[in-house]
Formats: C-alpha cells, sequence, structure tokens
C-alpha cells in the first residue's frame, strides 16, 4: 500500500483545539506558473511544492492566475500571498500555511502579465488545475472543441486569451519567439491520460493558428507533457472553516482551504526543465501512471459521482451523509466491485480491498463534510471521462452496468428536471456548463425516453459511441422514469435486483 496520508506530511498536532499551524515560508524567486487558483492547487500542488522547497531549497516559487474570479487572489494579495490549510479529519485537525506563492492575480485584465511570466527564461513548469470543464474537450472528436466560444476568441485574440489551452499555447508562442528554452506543461486534474490529452489540445490549437513552424518546433523539441494521478479532496470553503482557522491561528484568513488529510499524488518522471524535488515530501514518480489514474478516476470519482447524485436526490447534503444511507452504500459496494472493478488492472504497489476500504472511509469523513452539490457540479464534463471506458467495456459482453446508468439517470434528474419532478435543494444547487441546453431539451418533452435519447444523440455531452448503446440509453431513461414516477431508493432497488 502506499502510504499516502498522514506520514507524508510533517507531523502536525493531533489535538483537536487548539491547532497547531505550521508555516512553511521560504520566499523562494518563480519557477512555477500556475493557472486555476481553486482550492485544489492550493491544497495539493502548493503544498507538496512548499514542502518539498522547504526541505530540499530551489526558486520554486509559484505564480498562480486564476482565469475568471478574482476573489482568491484579493484575499492572498492583501495576506502576503498566504493562506491556511485546514486539514480536517475525525482524529485530527491541523493548519499548515505553505508560503510558497510569489503572485496570486486573477481575470481577464491580468492575463498579459501571465503571459510575461510564462515567457521567462526562469519559468520551468506550466502548471493546471482548471477541473475538466477548463479543457473544452469535444465529446465528438476527442480534441479541443474548436466552437467553443473561448476557443474561437482565442484564435482571433493572440494577446488576451481566455481559456487555459489558448493560454498556455500564447505562452509558448512567447517562448519559442524569444529564447527558446524548455519546458514541462503538467496537468493536475482528474482527465484519463492527462498529459497526453494537454499535449494534443495544445497541438488542436497550434494547427488551427496556421503559421506556426517555429511555435510546433519547439513544443515538439524543447516542452514535455508528464501525466499525473492527483488525489486529494478538497471541498469548497465555508464560514464554518474561516472560523475553525481564526480560532486556531489568532488571526482571520480571507480565504483558507479545507481539505481532508489523505493526499496522493503520482506523477511521469518528465520534466524537460528540472522540477521540486517532490519524491521527497511524498509524491511517487512513476512509470505505471495510467494503472494510478484508471484506478482513481474509475473507484474513487466515479463512485463520487454515484454518491452525490443519490444522494442528492436522497435529500443529503453530505457526501458522508450520502455514504451512509443504507441503500446508497449497497449502491457503493455494487458499483465498485462489480462495475468499475473488472474494467481495469490494479497498480501492482496497491490492493483494491485495501484502496476500496481508505475510500470508504474519506467518503465518512462527517467534520470534513464535503458536499453532494459539490461533487455532482460540472456532471457534464465529468461523467464522460469517469463512465465510457467502462460502459463499452461491459457492453462488449453485452452486459449493461446497471449503477453506472443509473447514476446518469440520476444527474439528469438533478440538473434537468422533467416538468413535475423536483430534485430537492442540494441538487439545485448543483452547476453545470451544460444545464442550459439540457433543462432545454427537457422543457420539449415530458416523456423521459424521449428526452434522454435526446441528450445522447444532440447535447454532445457523451460519445457518440454511447449514445450508439440502445440497451444503455433505454437503461439510463428506465432508471429515469423509476426515479421520477417512485424515487430514488426504489430505482436503487431495481438496480440491486439486476445486478
Ligand atoms: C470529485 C473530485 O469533484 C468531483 O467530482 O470526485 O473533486 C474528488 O474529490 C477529487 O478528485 C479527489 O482527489
Amino acid at each position: 500500500m502506499v502510504s499516502a496520508s498522514s506520514t507524508q506530511y510533517p507531523p502536525l498536532n493531533k489535538a483537536t483545539a487548539p491547532l497547531s499551524a505550521l508555516l512553511l515560508k521560504s520566499t523562494p524567486a518563480t519557477g512555477i506558473v500556475h493557472i486555476g487558483l481553486g482550492n485544489f492547487h492550493r491544497a495539493h500542488l502548493a503544498l507538496y511544492t512548499a514542502l518539498a522547497v522547504n526541505e530540499s531549497g530551489g526558486d520554486w516559487g509559484i505564480f498562480a492566475y486564476s482565469l475568471r474570479s478574482t476573489t482568491i487572489a484579493q484575499a492572498m494579495t492583501s495576506q502576503d500571498n498566504l493562506y491556511a490549510i485546514a486539514t480536517i479529519s475525525p482524529t485530527s485537525q491541523a493548519i499548515v500555511i505553505p508560503g510558497i506563492h510569489t503572485a496570486a492575480i486573477g481575470g481577464p485584465s491580468r492575463v498579459t502579465e501571465t503571459l510575461e511570466e510564462m515567457a521567462k527564461e526562469s519559468t520551468k513548469i506550466i502548471s493546471l488545475t482548471v477541473t475538466e470543464a477548463g479543457y473544452l474537450i469535444s465529446q465528438i472528436t476527442g480534441g479541443l472543441n474548436m466552437q467553443a466560444p473561448e476557443i474561437e476568441h482565442d484564435l482571433q485574440n493572440p494577446i488576451a486569451p481566455k481559456s487555459a489551452i489558448g493560454i498556455i499555447v500564447r505562452g509558448l508562442e512567447k517562448r519559442a519567439s524569444s529564447h527558446g528554452a524548455p519546458v514541462t506543461v503538467l496537468s493536475c486534474d482528474n482527465l484519463s491520460g492527462n498529459g497526453d490529452r494537454t499535449r494534443q489540445l495544445t497541438y488542436d490549437f497550434i494547427n488551427a493558428m496556421g503559421n506556426n513552424a517555429q511555435l510546433r518546433s519547439y513544443v515538439e523539441k524543447s516542452v514535455t507533457f508528464p501525466n499525473s494521478m492527483v488525489d486529494r479532496i478538497v471541498p469548497g470553503t465555508e464560514e464554518r472553516h474561516l472560523k475553525m482557522v481564526e480560532e486556531g491561528l489568532g488571526v482571520h484568513d480571507d480565504s483558507p482551504v479545507p481539505a481532508e488529510e489523505f493526499s496522493m499524488w503520482i506523477i511521469e518522471d518528465k520534466f524537460a526543465a528540472g522540477r521540486p524535488a517532490w519524491e521527497k515530501v511524498g509524491a511517487i514518480f512513476s512509470d505505471d501512471v495510467a494503472a494510478y489514474e484508471l484506478m482513481k478516476l474509475r473507484l474513487l470519482n466515479g463512485t463520487h459521482s454515484l454518491l452525490s447524485y443519490l444522494g442528492a436526490l436522497a435529500g443529503e447534503e453530505t457526501i458522508p451523509g450520502a455514504q451512509s444511507t443504507p441503500f446508497i452504500e449497497t449502491a457503493v459496494h455494487s458499483i465498485l466491485h462489480n462495475e468499475f472493478l473488472p474494467t481495469f488492472t490494479m497498480p501492482s504497489a496497491l490492493t483494491s480491498d485495501g484502496y476500496i476500504s481508505q475510500l470508504i472511509g474519506r467518503w465518512s469523513n462527517t467534520i470534513l463534510g464535503d458536499r453532494t452539490s459539490r461533487v455532482g457540479s460540472d456532471g457534464s464534463t465529468k461523467l464522460p471521462q469517469r463512465i465510457t471506458e467502462p460502459v463499452l467495456f461491459h457492453a462488449q459482453s453485452r452486459h449493461t452496468p446497471q449503477f453506472i446508468s443509473l447514476t446518469v439517470a440520476a444527474w439528469l434528474a438533478c440538473i434537468a428536471p422533467l416538468k413535475g419532478f423536483s430534485p430537492g435543494v442540494h441538487a439545485e444547487a448543483m452547476k453545470d456548463p451544460a444545464k442550459s441546453k439540457l433543462v432545454e431539451l427537457a422543457g420539449m418533452t415530458t416523456d423521459p425516453t424521449v428526452f434522454v435519447h435526446s441528450v445522447f444523440s444532440t447535447a454532445q455531452i457523451f460519445s457518440p459511441e454511447l449514445g450508439e448503446l440502445n440497451g444503455f440509453v433505454d437503461c439510463v431513461a428506465g432508471y429515469l422514469k423509476q426515479i421520477i414516477d417512485e424515487g430514488i431508493e426504489k430505482a436503487a432497488l431495481t438496480a440491486q435486483s439486476k445486478n
């Protein structure tokens, strides 16, 4: 078993109050430009980097840029780029302050500074955590969605790109036309083959630019895109976290990050211009990243989706609330063992029993209280990553995975309820970039079968291959109908009986 939890961070105070605080402030110069200044970045890459620099030095300060929001950036700037990570588990609470950011800026008006920073020779890594939705992947081609308004904009506006891929390419272009020094582009999002995928999207953009020989040859020779598997459950910041940090630190932090104790990072060691000594602080360099990714995307993220949609429909606000609901607990067990586990090979260093029992413990963290509405948001960009290959795998033996189908039906019930069905407040709090499109389709019929078929044939959320599996699409439709007519628990019992 990879030791990935308490041992990799410095031993913090195990008492619940007052909290101990560990300040990691080594003020290195910038070596990393990061896109996506959300809570996940701040509790994962930033912490590993702060710990590595604390341990082994190096100019690996992080210049962080948030694509749209300025809130976190402003809070950090007013706090000397510092913020607290509150690690919250049932048995311990602790605070660590990763003083690793050299700048935190946000919003379209600051993109020029970001491009300039990316273009500096001293920048060795361009990293990103922009969520699945931020990659603008077309489910039809599997490549960059050329019709996405941000991509159309970025192809026309080289100096003010808006999308993550547009920004990366324009930054690389500046490097190619100046010093040409190598750099690594490091995706830290939940996409399968996240490095390979980012590389492909980068080339898709470059190809659409025309006149690009110098840039293309620079990327081929001097830019690497390692794959990585990232893992730590990091909820959104709530009032109670601000209070907890204030009580523990004795100072007010405008933007602390709550996080579970567990953390894991598996990375392919393919860095074009060096990297922090992350392996000294718990990151694992491996040639077997793909196996870890599949394990995590399916067992953790795939089942997380089930927990969030079934949970929200059952009136549960939190993931631990969902996990402890008996019929959902049964569904979790079935989807893990019968539907996801058979579809991939576990990494040789881990056992499925060990990993699954650790997952159950993580999902049961009531004090962290991760919300069903957080995990259930953006399902239109998360579900294709999590369920497509497993459904196709089972289709080879003419089998329809019942709980995966139920998860998709429950997602639709949450995001685009048909007339007369009310999914409840936790579902209503879920956001989704495809929500307006789905709501429009839902408004065109009251028949779940017609609706589900229109989602698979016209919404361009799932790959056409999935839409062609009539058995699967009908099964999703059947469960949506049952959710509406009889409720989520009855639908889950049906899925259980067919398993
Ligand atoms: C979650 C992830 O948002 C989601 O759908 O499944 O954010 C999950 O908490 C992380 O991937 C854990 O590493």
